[in-house]
């Protein structure tokens, strides 16, 4: 008999320990991963790239995107995966973002950055609070869907928004990329819902980083925005992934939008070969020969965001002239600021 992990959908199995799906007993719900993964927060999965998923013809798409990675979601080939169906945008987690945060002006802000005639509707909800969870309720029962696919990144809240329309008690919803391996469809109401599995997000931190490490990388709860001044080469260390150096003679204003326990870490920037030493020690950094270093210098009043990765966002308020260096591959990418 064939039978699926509730948490993940992959096939289980009781006879190769080191493949996916190994279960010591195939009446358990849940492949070896999962069980370990929900009981001792322990992750032992190999990490796969998917860059497309399967959706079936007539269905809906609820397109699901972290609202800190918008910016990334512009840059992905989402057009090819949305193209042919109806798509609602589901812009998520806006509880990350502080509460003086306009939602207006950042609901515009994203109107104006989209140019695809499949998306005819764009929400802003946080997954983990019912009231918009029972707005989106509401919503797919008045449009009239019969066939509903969420699909997105990993990590982006998919599982979560499954397991409340579909009230499936198995499905993990964890802060784990890659975690839903196969599709899993359910019910709401007489809609039939389909969680996908995440597309990859590329030169991330779940690429580098262990499950342990990643997720005190990752924000999970309200960001409290820290500010740092730099003056001229002075230098900020972000937890031991990215190294901020200021060039110019005109103090640099940095707002970081990221969980609230990155460690930052000043010095000056004849200091970095030591420090970095120092975090070759701990590990976090590669190895000190593949750090990327990039000049950032740009027109004045325009604010910018800087992607960290999935470490969060840096605001800065041009012009500015600085480096940023980091593991090499890891995602750093300056854009237009969404938010204020
Ligand atoms: N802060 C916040 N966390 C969320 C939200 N939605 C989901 N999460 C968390 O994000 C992580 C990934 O969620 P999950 O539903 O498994 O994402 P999936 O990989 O897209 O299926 C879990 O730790 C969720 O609790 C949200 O709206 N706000
Ligand atoms: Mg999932």
């Amino acid at each position: 008999m064939l039978k699926l992990c509730k948490g993940c959908g992959v096939l289980l199995q009781d006879s190769f320990k080191d493949e996916p799906g190994y279960t010591v007993s195939l009446s358990m719900d849940y492949c070896f991963n999962c069980f370990s993964l929900l009981h001792y927060g322990k992750d032992n999965s190999k990490r796969e790239i998917i860059n497309n998923v399967t959706i079936s013809k007539k269905s809906v798409i609820f397109l699901v995107v972290n609202i800190l990675e918008f910016n990334y979601l512009l840059q992905f080939d989402y057009k090819s995966v949305i193209k042919g169906h109806k798509t609602i945008l589901l812009i998520n987690k806006i509880d990350l973002l502080p509460p003086k945060t306009n939602l207006d002006k950042l609901s515009q802000n994203i109107l104006n950055k989209l140019s695809d005639e499949n998306i005819i509707d764009v929400i802003l909800l946080s997954s983990l609070n019912k009231s918009d969870l029972d707005n989106l309720a509401s919503y797919i029962i008045s449009s009239n869907y019969k066939e509903i696919s969420l699909v997105g990144f990993e990590n982006s809240g998919k599982t979560t928004i499954f397991k409340f329309l579909t009230s499936d008690k198995y499905s993990l919803s964890i802060n784990k990329s890659g975690l839903t391996k196969n599709n899993v469809s359910g019910y709401f109401d007489d809609v039939q819902v389909t969680d996908t599995v995440g597309l990859t997000k590329v030169n991330s931190v779940y690429q580098y980083f262990n499950y342990e490490t990643y997720k005190t990388l990752i924000p999970l709860h309200q960001i409290n925005p820290k500010i740092y001044r730099l003056k001229k080469d002075e230098t900020l260390f972000v937890e031991k992934l990215f190294i901020i150096t200021n060039f110019h003679e005109t103090e640099l204003s940095l707002v970081f939008f990221t969980n609230n326990y990155i460690i930052f870490h000043k010095t000056n920037k004849d200091k970095i070969t030591n420090n970095i030493n120092n975090e070759l020690v701990k590990g976090l950094l590669i190895d000190s020969t593949f750090v990327d270093s990039k000049f950032y210098k740009t027109v004045p009043d325009i604010k910018y965001e800087i992607m960290l990765a999935d470490v969060g966002l840096l605001h800065i308020q041009s012009p500015f002239s600085f480096t940023i260096s980091h593991n090499k591959g890891l995602n750093v990418q300056l854009y237009e600021a969404l938010f204020k």
